[in-house]
């Protein structure tokens, strides 16, 4: 695929300066975001979220194969949104994964060409730091080349806190044990008074960006996310982005942006209508054309479902995350249209290929491992 925005500019006067920028490879401002979502149609966002895809990665898109490991769903928080945690004082309704049984898991795994193993899960009290070292020390044991990724902001602010580390000793603590990179999740939204009404209880975006920050000094990588489709206004993803932005410029640490569509069953939010694909396009578009300095932009596709991943490849994503197995139910038990997320290699390569892609298998930093 080719694409050039020249026509573009003679169609749609009103973003003649951005399309310039984007040509130029400057950067947007924060207003002209907002413009963006505000008043750009789809067909131009598309247009030009896939202007910068092609020129940064022409066709190829990433996957990488790995697996999920969800230590427990007790969580001591109760984030609006989440249809997944229960209180600890409800505990034996949810699961609870013993070291053994994590290594068992792992171990399953054994003799097949997975990468990465990405452990997160909810902030169960009594799994604190030297629970999660003497886990990746197993694991690295056992299997030293697995990437680990592992540990929201969130789960790491409360295992730091209650070991009573810094955030740079407690960071350094699960490096030193094996800890390759952070995921993304626990961002939410920064706003605080939106934070305040759908997760009022956990981290700050001072304290997520700060994690996120250690991480980065002591040369580690790490995703970030934004939760969308909730109470949030584009203003208020806009500023998410900015925020995310600005921290980038100073650590470059951030390998991917990954939006995630809030899905509404069976939690506090249930309430709200989900957005639609077509918002889905919208916010990965813009995305991929506010954040100049992250080199990929992620589709989490058993949230999104398979068609929809497969049309984000049109609006500025460049990576469709992993083949994932069954035990991932963050978003089966929100309403995902995937309520068992596995694909095969083979599948997720003719998923890219059917929108004439290029597949192409990375390991987490985004080196590549082949390509189809
Ligand atoms: O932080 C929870 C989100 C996140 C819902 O870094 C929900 O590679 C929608 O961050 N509707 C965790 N979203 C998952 C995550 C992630 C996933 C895949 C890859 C990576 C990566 C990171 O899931 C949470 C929260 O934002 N979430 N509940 C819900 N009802
Ligand atoms: Fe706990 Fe994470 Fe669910 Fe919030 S989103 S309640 S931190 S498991």
């Amino acid at each position: 695929m080719d694409s050039d925005l020249s026509l573009l500019k003679l169609t749609s006067p009103h973003l003649s300066a951005i399309i310039h920028k984007i040509q130029h490879q400057e950067r947007i401002t924060p207003t002209e975001g907002l413009f963006l979502f505000e008043k750009a149609s789809l067909a131009e966002l598309g247009a030009m979220a896939n202007f910068i895809r092609e020129k940064n990665h022409g066709d190829t898109t990433y996957f990488n194969r790995n697996f999920h490991i969800e230590p427990t769903n007790v969580c001591v928080f109760s984030c609006k949104f989440c249809s997944y945690s229960k209180l600890y004082a409800h505990r034996e309704e949810g699961w609870e994964l013993s070291v053994d049984q994590m290594l068992e898991k792992v171990k399953s795994y054994d003799g097949q060409p997975i990468t990465e193993v990405h452990i997160v899960g909810g902030v169960h009290p009594k799994m604190d730091i030297y629970f999660f070292e003497t886990l990746i020390k197993k694991i690295k044991t056992h299997r030293p080349d697995l990437h680990i990724k592992g540990f929201t902001a969130v789960e790491l602010d409360y295992m730091f806190r209650k070991a009573k580390l810094s955030r740079l000793d407690g960071m350094t603590l699960l490096h030193n044990a094996g800890l390759d990179s952070l995921p993304g999740g626990g961002a939410e939204i920064f706003d605080p008074e939106i934070r305040e009404k759908i997760c009022a209880d956990k981290v700050d975006a001072a304290g997520w960006l700060d994690i996120h920050a250690t991480a980065h000094k002591i040369g580690m990588h790490s995703n970030a996310t934004m939760l969308y489709g909730h109470l949030e206004n584009y203003q208020h993803r806009i500023d998410h982005m900015q925020r995310l932005r600005n921290l980038q410029d100073e650590t470059k640490g951030f390998n991917t942006f990954i939006p995630l569509k809030f899905r509404n069953h069976d939690n506090e939010l249930s309430h709200i209508p989900e957005v639609s694909a077509i918002e889905d396009m919208k916010t990965y578009a813009v995305s991929r054309i506010f954040m100049d300095n992250f080199p990929h932009i992620k589709a989490y596709w058993p949230m999104l479902g398979r068609e929809q991943a497969q049309l984000t490849l049109a609006f500025g994503v460049n990576d469709l995350d992993g083949t994932i197995d069954d035990s991932t139910k963050i978003y089966s038990m929100a309403g995902s249209e995937e309520q068992n997320p596995s694909l095969t290699t083979e599948e997720l390569i003719n998923l890219i290929k059917q929108v004439g892609r290029n597949p192409v298998e990375r390991d987490t930093l985004y080196n590549t491992v082949q390509a189809y």
